[in-house]
């Protein structure tokens, strides 16, 4: 499958196909063999809930440090949302249920969600 130089002047080299099909075939094992998709934990501002508490559910659940916690919550604050983490499906999907049984739990309006990494498919 390796062109020789004569090969470059084929008609259709180069154009990641060949004759045999195992250019097809590399493809359908990248496929196959592709990572998972990471998903990132992004915490949404409101004008409710309290800021320790934010600061708190960044502690419990997403084991920030007191320092790390407060710059989250901050910028979410000021820019109305911060990325908190970035997860497999199941872990970033079970964070967002923790922070939401929380924020009902203690009837504050706390939101976040979860968004698909984009360009992580190598
Ligand atoms: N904006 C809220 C307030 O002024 C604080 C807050 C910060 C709420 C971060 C949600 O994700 C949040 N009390």
């Amino acid at each position: 499958m390796a062109g020789s130089d004569q090969d470059r002047f084929r008609p259709g080299f180069g154009d990641g196909w060949d004759d045999d099909g195992d250019t097809q075939l590399l493809t359908e094992r990248r496929q196959k063999t592709k990572k998972p998709s990471m998903y990132r934990v992004v915490m949404l501002n409101d004008d409710y809930t309290p800021m320790d508490f934010v600061v708190w559910v960044l502690q419990k659940i997403f084991h920030k440090g007191m320092e790390d916690a407060t710059r989250i919550m901050l910028e979410v604050h000021h820019k109305g949302k911060s990325i908190v983490g970035v997860f497999t499906h199941d872990v970033a999907r079970t964070k967002v249920q923790q922070v939401h049984s929380l924020a009902e739990q203690n009837e504050h309006p706390l939101q976040c969600v979860m968004e698909v990494e984009e360009g992580d498919d190598e």
